[in-house]
């Protein structure tokens, strides 16, 4: 009988703290021994040349979440994990998002019905509360977080989604009794409203003007507004998808106070402007996201904040939508005004090589620190580590094979995700996943998706210890 199930070997393994060259021993799904030579495996594969990388973990991403009765998603559980599987992520953190007026427990049952058995790799939900009655405050939330849903996520602005600052301060409190972590959406919704209807009253509704009714004040105020509120109550929150200078500049503020103020960023912020939503007619749609991309000196201070430590996790928030279609960016009323523009871009695939070319390739970042923002960060900042996040003995086998110096052209025909375009159309990288093995399963490789639908196990989570007060 083999000592082990699989072997990787000859390849060079990064974590956020090293660069090391050894075999990996894989047996019934983690990794069993690193050493300099693994012998006796049922099976060998070669990663000579490659870097043998932790599997990418995407902390924020969007899959079949309800749109109102109009819209709908592109991907299903089946479709987003494929897409996220080619593209090097061998863990999705999704939402579950609470309807107002509907129980938290049942719209958790409700999502985990969905993706039961559809997925291809592992998936762990983080809530999202839109209704934070007593009920769901007092009994609700705190059950759910010792059945291991330790993070939500909660809003400053959308009609169906906005908490007023009281609302926030409830959640907060919670967070903080339970000790789970809460990741704010960071957009005021009356600075929002007041645009959009300006905007709209002067004619101005192309899908261009979508960031014209969002500047960057408005995240600023309200990337502000969270963290006072977070110092009120003495939790650690998570600002997400940061999309320029303003807010970082408010999580740097409030991190050098000595604040447990976490923050994340996205692709669409390091490559993308608000240009590229001034598309022909409403080719600009493909771009509309939220918050939306700036310009280039908020893209500097983007990098400046994954440098200098200020962001833990780069995420995609991927939340696609088909552009050709009536439930999705074209749909009727879209046409009308951006405000019908479905928000959020496709990106769960393309995540990790745009990281990689635009920093690694580039000289930007090193290798921990890729690791750190793709994977590593994102496993213990939501509870998910030691069991996933790096490579180690006693992880789950959850590798991604990296060719560091493979150049490749991101397009709509190679994704695999079920939006019918990717906003990097035509983005050229170096750096690409060639294989990706889901607790020692291959479950892509070379572009194709060969892992099996209810591969993925949905996870529960441990209590963060980045969700632990400071205790003043
Ligand atoms: N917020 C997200 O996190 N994703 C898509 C749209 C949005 O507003
Ligand atoms: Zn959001
Ligand atoms: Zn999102």
């Amino acid at each position: 009988m083999p000592e082990f199930d699989l072997a990787i070997r000859g390849g060079t393994i990064v974590t956020a703290a090293d660069t090391m060259k050894a075999d990996i021993g894989i047996r019934d799904g983690r990794i069993a021994t690193l050493s300099a030579s693994v012998t006796g495996a049922a099976r060998e594969i070669d990663a000579t040349g490659l870097l043998v990388l932790p599997g990418g973990i995407d902390s924020h991403v969007h899959i079949s979440q309800y749109q109102g009765p109009d819209i709908s998603m592109a991907d299903d559980f089946a479709s987003a994990t494929a897409a996220a599987a080619a593209g090097g992520n061998t863990c999705v953190m999704p939402f579950a998002l609470q309807q107002r007026g509907t129980s938290l427990r049942r719209c958790v049952e409700e999502y985990r019905a969905l993706a039961e058995g559809r997925c291809i790799i592992d998936t762990a939900f983080h809530l999202i509360i839109s209704d934070p009655t007593p009920e769901v405050l007092g009994q609700e939330l705190p059950a759910l977080v010792k059945d291991g849903y330790t993070s939500f996520k909660v809003f400053m602005t959308y009609d169906d989604l906005v908490l007023n600052d009281r609302q926030l301060l409830e959640v907060f409190e919670v967070a903080r009794r339970e000790q789970a972590l809460v990741m704010v959406h960071c957009e005021g919704y009356d600075a929002i409203r007041y645009m959009t209807e300006r905007l709209e009253r002067s004619g101005q509704t192309r899908p261009f003007f979508h960031a014209a009714s969002r500047p960057q004040v408005v995240e600023r105020e309200a990337a502000h507004r969270a963290i006072s509120h977070a110092e009120l109550v003495d939790v650690p929150i998570v600002i997400v998808h940061v999309s320029g200078r303003e807010a970082m500049e408010q999580v740097r503020w409030a991190q050098q106070r000595g604040m447990k103020i976490y923050a994340e960023t996205c692709p669409q912020y390091i490559t993308l402007t608000a240009e590229d939503l001034d598309g022909l007619n409403m080719e600009g749609a493909k771009y509309v996201c939220s918050p939306p991309p700036r310009d280039a000196d908020s893209q500097a201070a983007i990098w400046e904040g994954l440098t200098q430590g200020v962001f833990q996790t780069f995420s995609s928030d991927h939340c696609p939508f088909r552009y050709d279609a009536v439930d999705g960016k074209l749909n009727p009323k879209a046409r009308t005004s951006f405000r019908w523009v479905p928000n959020g871009i496709p990106g769960v695939e393309t995540r990790l090589p745009i990281l990689f070319s635009e920093g690694v390739s580039k000289g930007r970042i090193s290798l921990q620190t890729f690791v750190a923002l793709t994977a590593t960060n994102h496993a213990r900042l939501y509870g998910l580590y030691p069991q996933k996040g790096s490579i180690g003995v006693g992880f789950d086998a959850d590798i991604t094979l990296w060719d560091p110096a493979k150049r490749e052209t991101i397009r709509q025909e190679i994704l695999h995700h079920g939006a019918d375009y990717t906003p990097w159309e035509g983005f050229a990288v170096t750096g690409w996943p060639v294989m990706t093995l889901s607790r020692g399963v291959v479950v892509a490789e070379d572009g194709k998706v060969t892992g099996t639908a209810g591969h993925g196990q949905i996870l529960s989570r441990d209590i963060s210890d980045f969700a632990r007060p400071r205790g003043l």
